[in-house]
């Protein structure tokens, strides 16, 4: 690999690593140790290490530089295979990539957190068990918006349901197609619509979000048998996921396209964007936003909020606008709560 190639930013980045010096206790690569720069993909990120894919398809495990704390799935890099492998690793990543997109979500330690790089769609994977969640829906459909990355719903374990309740399920994903998302229901267990799955997922990297438990590593099992994916019950008790993938990992589709399944989050908040980015991840307000009476508009109690006459006019979904005040609130909480964790 050409260093030309590189970035400045890139060569000042390897250059501090390479001048830092080296602590005993813990083992870091040195120069002499390694091979040439070479570009890769990051298919899984471990706590202390990452999975680097050539471009021919071998993956190697890899140490990050100090530096480098933030690589996740999705990021492409540069990295340098070494010698010979020590300790179960076989090389460094040494730069990163500039990003396309990144995935962010809040988190109560390190701030905000990247979950995944270069994402071209976001599969909100949602089920009937755990019990389907509108308000989890749109928690996520205003990152991908916040975002800009387009957004597909899909609703698994339709297996689980009556005719009636099917019915039922569709006329509350009605409200997404109307605002221009596509929704889509199907089935891990019997195979139901997956062949309509596949369609969407032919290009690009797509990656599977949404509760613990709703079925995200059963579709990655049901496109791909041969990954073998762990999956684990949903809890009779409380009804929830068991947190059973612990890493996101990106596979490659027979058709083309890239995957990646991501371990259910426990509290998926949203106190890292402002209350504009919230309300602009509404994209059904766009248009009527700036023609309410006051321009400090609350879209609460506020007299003449246009906003609050779509609603009452059903140009916007009360369900949505609803969701959409939970959301501004529960910002609030947790940031106080966030304050108060860091003040004690
Ligand atoms: N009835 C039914 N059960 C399903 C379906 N898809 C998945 N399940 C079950 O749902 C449970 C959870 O599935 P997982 O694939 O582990 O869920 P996940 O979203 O990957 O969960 P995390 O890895 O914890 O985020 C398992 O018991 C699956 O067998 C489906 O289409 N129908
Ligand atoms: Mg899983
Ligand atoms: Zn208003």
């Amino acid at each position: 690999m050409n260093k030309r190639r590189l970035t400045q930013n890139q060569q000042r980045q390897i250059q501090r690593n390479h001048h830092k010096k080296i602590s005993k206790k813990e083992f870091e690569w040195q120069d002499e140790m390694l091979g040439e720069l070479q570009s890769g993909l990051v298919v899984t990120r471990h706590a202390k290490h990452a999975d680097v894919e050539t471009p021919t398809g071998a993956i190697f495990r890899c140490n990050l530089r100090r530096t480098l704390k933030n690589v996740v799935v999705g990021d492409r890099v540069f990295w340098r295979l070494g010698n010979e492998q020590l300790q179960g690793i076989s090389g460094v990543i040494e730069a990163l990539e500039p990003r396309q997109n990144a995935l962010t979500r809040p988190d109560y330690y390190d701030g905000i957190k990247v979950m995944a790089a270069n994402i071209d769609q976001i599969i909100i994977v949602s089920a009937v068990l755990p019990q389907l969640s509108l308000n989890i829906i749109d928690r996520y459909l205003v990152i991908c918006e916040t975002a800009n990355i387009p957004a597909l719903i899909v609703l698994n374990k339709i297996d689980l349901l009556s005719e009636a309740e099917r019915i039922a399920v569709q006329q509350q994903l009605a409200m997404y197609e109307k605002i221009g998302y596509q929704t889509l229901c199907l089935s891990a267990d019997t195979g139901e619509n997956m062949g309509e799955l596949d369609r969407y997922l032919a290009q690009g990297t797509s990656i599977f979000v949404g509760q613990s438990g709703v079925g995200k590593s059963s579709l990655i099992n049901q496109l791909l048998p041969e990954v073998n994916a762990l999956t684990g019950a949903v809890s009779g008790n409380s009804g929830l996921g068991q947190h059973t993938t612990t890493a996101s990992r990106l596979y490659h589709l027979p058709q083309g396209g890239n995957l990646i399944d991501s371990p259910g989050i426990r509290e998926f908040g949203l106190w890292h964007l402002e209350a504009e980015q919230i309300t602009q991840g509404y994209r059904e307000f766009q248009g009527i936003l700036g023609t309410c009476k006051f321009r400090d508009c609350k879209h609460k109690d506020d007299p003449q909020c246009a906003l609050r006459e779509a609603v009452a006019e059903g140009k916007i979904d009360a369900i949505r606008f609803e969701n959409y005040h939970r959301l501004l609130e529960s910002r609030e909480e947790s940031k106080s709560q966030r304050h108060f964790r860091k003040d004690d």
